[in-house]
């Protein structure tokens, strides 16, 4: 419901952009009470403001560390309008009920980057304020928050729309970011005194953990470590396992190398893409990407660049899978799609973030930059005589794309944007390449006129021999083994095309 503000609690740490909201409360009759220095600024800007010792009947204390903690105003902000024993107590106690309670923390992080000493940076743990975000942020529904200097602006434009009022949508909006806010505030105080401890870098930066059904077995415990909800929404299915999260990061990655403007489909299992297909359509991309491989879908994690219609839900019902990803669903799709409670359906709202991917090894940690080289025609420097077309270039690019993102040893076989089939995770390259083509014959490809990618260089002749034979007429590859030549020759003598991109896609 829509409730007009009557008064307000002003406690901020930054006083700047502050002026254009009091002028505003002033002018809707607001009463305002405020803090030490923020009394004195609104003062100064010729502003009402009571200040908050009268309420309290006690100075500020302790040098500071107590000024609002008190139950006059924490009473105002925490009691139910409409409730009786509320309404008795505060009548009682003569406390007067506060609407609006705008705070800005002191800034604990920022002292802590400063390098300053340990007693300035433990005086820059806020008390008063946090409690008074949470008391406020608890009774959203009758009192509103902003937590930040940073929500100023939204809340001038609030107060101007409404009239010096807010709507309950309003106030829950507000209540989340503040616990947002507080939740980092606090992450922030523990890090600065955990810092030492033997805690390793993950928990130590992320702020916000769950804990997972279990790891990567049922006897291994899980947890996750970072803000999930920030990256999906999930519309429907049970709680996201480790193995789950593990296989969602190999989709989320592997879909982010197409092009908007391109209709892209994934299955994956164990991270591994056993189907990937551009296609007119998202029906038609995934029953490309399914034809690769129709056994290896079952349970599958599958994910596109596209809204999931109903013509693309009606193919994927038919299919058992663990987890789909897209970015926007339509309502009769997804109707259909929840028919399966078990089904995990993801929105996927951002792309993966940060340059850096961490895993733990030994006794450490190692850090490695993500591999964002993505191959493209315009990287491809010819090996050979003889060049690719374009219509194999794009299918180069495609393999390569696949190739990036499967387990090494790799080799992928592709045509006209479907993977046909790869080799993934072996021990050898040319294991990587029997295992494609037998998998592309078991599902009834025939080779001819196929491209083949490979994650690394070939050290010896043999993968481009074994391809001529089964009809692949262009390779990508690094390049970069000193017997390179060896391959470019048997190439040459037998008209395949071969380009190197000199970048390797290992995936260990
Ligand atoms: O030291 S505190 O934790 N004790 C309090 O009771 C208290 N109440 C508000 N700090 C407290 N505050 C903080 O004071 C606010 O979060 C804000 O950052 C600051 C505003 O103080 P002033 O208005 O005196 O500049």
């Amino acid at each position: 419901s829509r409730i007009k503000l009557n008064s307000a609690l002003i406690s901020v740490y930054y006083k700047d952009n502050l002026e254009p909201i009091v002028k505003l409360l002033n002018d809707f009759g607001v009463t305002i009470y405020s803090t030490g220095g923020t009394q004195k600024f609104i003062e100064d800007l010729g502003a009402d403001v009571v200040p908050v010792e009268d309420l309290t009947s006690y100075p500020s204390i302790l040098g500071g560390r107590v000024k609002t903690l008190h139950p006059k105003v924490f009473g105002g902000i925490l009691s139910r309008r409409g409730h009786e024993q509320d309404g008795q107590d505060t009548k009682q106690y003569d406390i007067p009920a506060i609407d609006l309670v705008i705070v800005d923390l002191y800034p604990f992080e920022e002292t802590v980057a400063s390098g300053a000493s340990e007693s300035e940076i433990i005086e820059k743990i806020d008390i008063g304020g946090i409690s008074l975000i949470r008391a406020a942020a608890k009774n959203f529904k009758d009192v509103l928050i902003i937590s930040s200097r940073e929500q100023y602006a939204e809340l001038e434009q609030l107060l101007k729309e409404k009239g010096g009022a807010s709507d309950i949508e309003d106030r829950k909006r507000f209540a989340a970011k503040a616990f947002d806010i507080s939740s980092h505030y606090d992450t922030h105080i523990f890090n600065y005194f955990n810092a030492d401890q033997e805690i390793g870098v993950f928990k130590q930066s992320v702020r916000i953990q769950q804990t997972l059904r279990y790891g990567e077995n049922p006897h291994q415990e899980g947890i996750f470590y970072g803000a999930l909800n920030d990256m999906f929404d999930q519309l429907n299915g049970k709680g996201l396992s480790y193995n789950n999260l593990v296989d969602i990061d190999a989709a989320v990655s592997i879909i982010a190398e197409f092009e908007k403007n391109e209709t892209a489909f994934a299955i994956l299992k164990h991270t591994n893409a056993c189907g990937v297909a551009v296609g007119k359509t998202v029906k038609d991309a995934y029953l490309r990407a399914f034809e690769a491989d129709t056994i290896s879908a079952f349970g599958g994690i599958l994910v596109t660049n596209q809204t999931v219609d109903l013509a693309a839900a009606e193919e994927l019902h038919k299919l058992f899978f663990e987890v789909l990803i897209a970015p926007a669903y339509n309502n009769d799709a997804l109707e259909l799609l929840k028919g399966k409670k078990n089904r995990i359906l993801l929105v996927q709202k951002t792309e993966i973030d940060g340059a850096k991917q961490f895993k733990s090894l030994l006794n450490g940690v190692i850090e490695q930059d993500r591999d964002l080289k993505t191959d493209a025609v315009i990287d491809f420097k010819l090996a050979t005589q003889k060049a690719p077309n374009t219509k194999q270039e794009e299918a180069l690019v495609f393999a390569s794309k696949v190739a990036k993102h499967t387990k090494s040893n790799t080799i992928v076989l592709a045509k006209d944007g479907q993977l046909l089939a790869s080799g993934v995770g072996q021990t050898s390259r040319v294991d990587a390449l029997k295992q494609a083509i037998e998998k592309a014959k078991n599902f009834g490809f025939d080779l001819n006129g196929s491209v083949m990618a490979s994650d690394a260089f070939f050290p010896f002749p043999d993968c481009v021999e074994i391809a001529h034979g089964e009809g692949i007429v262009a390779v990508v590859q690094p390049g970069g083994s000193i017997k390179d030549q060896a391959s470019i020759d048997f190439c040459n003598e037998h008209d395949m095309a071969m380009v190197f991109t000199g970048v390797r896609h290992f995936k260990h």
